[in-house]
């Protein structure tokens, strides 16, 4: 019944420069967001304002389909088809907006096909064949207000189903939080892509969304919601699950090692004192960050042990080369024994339990 109207809306409304073999209708069909959301999206988490399988089935055929917003909406365009010589084009009151193939649309990349922020008015989608080509075609208009929310800190899971579409996610900040975007597992890797988009909708990160990808901006700086997408390949087949952690972070401390100092191992030991007692199934070195600002690069920490009589957390670090250094607790990642996450500063106090200067390193750390 969906692919019945789909086909009236596809091809109810022939192009102004409509090949001669193409019907005319006097007036195009106007559809309501509402209208559109009731008729062709039920059970999406991700409700879109369009979402189409159409097909070119003649050569030199091109659909239309028309659409009209009440309020402003921020959208990504999620093709769900691979295919170079099928193309879309959306036009609005002003003008041209979009010019793509169906297979190089990604919907988290910006450089090509960032969010669009639509204005209330009337829409309209054009999809063409390059020369004769013809085939079927499917993609998503997604409303980015629409997506689901999450609550960071606690790890949440979706599919990618099919493994072409694109996920979002949205979350609220706080100007000056910080969060730590963790990929706990993804059964099928190639070719996914995550992005974090701010409240005005420009990228914050976009990267490879791997099994055990990670991505640790700077604190975030606008007050707002934050959308996270999460697209699936062009190519891909099947569908993919996975599992998406977003970490709120406590920063505990940052340290600058002088040009030409190298912090032998275990130099400098790390420890935080907590005001109650932790699950000791939720230690892990995981939940503790070290990056070296300088380079982007994240060290992984020597060793970490717990003393449940103090209540303290022991870390201990590799080899430090000359640079700036940022330490982060992911306390969302450990648990007192009530299981509850730890929420921040509140729950703990940290040191350093030897400083630098201890070991005979002069002036090798400071503030
Ligand atoms: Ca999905
Ligand atoms: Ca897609």
């Amino acid at each position: 019944m969906a692919r019945d109207r789909q086909q009236f809306l596809s091809r109810s409304w022939p192009s102004r420069t409509a090949r001669l073999n193409e019907p005319r209708l006097l007036r195009p069909p106007q559809f309501d967001l509402k209208h559109l959301n009731r008729v062709l999206l039920s059970g999406d988490i991700n409700p879109a304002v369009l979402a189409i399988n159409g097909e070119i089935t003649a050569p030199g055929e091109q659909d239309h389909i028309a659409f009209t917003l009440r309020q402003p909406t921020r959208v990504v365009f999620d093709s769900l088809t691979n295919r170079s010589d099928i193309s879309w084009q959306l036009d609005g009151p002003s003008g041209q907006i979009s010019h793509q193939s169906f297979s190089s649309s990604g919907s988290v990349n910006p450089g090509t096909n960032p969010p669009i922020d639509l204005a209330a008015g009337d829409y309209s989608l054009t999809v063409d064949g390059t020369m004769d080509a013809t085939g079927s075609y499917a993609f998503r208009l997604l409303d980015l207000s629409s997506a689901t929310s999450i609550e960071p800190g606690t790890p949440m899971s979706g599919q990618l189903s099919p493994g072409t579409e694109t996920d979002a996610y949205k979350f609220d900040v706080v100007e000056g939080e910080r969060f730590f975007f963790e990929v706990e597992s993804n059964n099928n890797a190639d070719g996914i892509t995550w992005c974090l988009l701010d409240p005005s909708g420009n990228q914050v990160f976009q990267s490879g969304f791997v099994g055990s990808a990670s991505e640790y901006p700077p604190a975030l700086i606008y007050s707002g919601t934050y959308t996270l997408l999460i697209e699936g390949a062009i190519s891909a087949s099947g569908t993919v699950d996975y599992s998406v952690n977003v970490q709120p972070t406590q920063e505990v401390l940052f340290h600058t090692i002088a040009p030409g100092a190298v912090l032998p191992e275990q130099a400098l030991d790390f420890r935080a004192t907590f005001s109650e007692a932790l699950d000791p199934n939720y230690l892990s070195s995981s939940n503790v960050v070290l990056v070296n600002t300088v380079t982007g690069a994240q060290v992984a920490v020597n060793s970490l042990s717990y003393d449940n009589t103090t209540r303290q957390l022991h870390v201990l670090f590799p080899v430090l080369n000359e640079g700036a250094y940022q330490l982060s607790l992911l306390n969302a990642g450990f648990r007192d024994l009530a299981g509850n996450r730890l929420n921040g500063g509140a729950d703990f106090a940290v040191s350093f339990g030897v400083d630098a200067s201890d070991k005979g390193i002069p002036n090798a750390i400071g503030e």
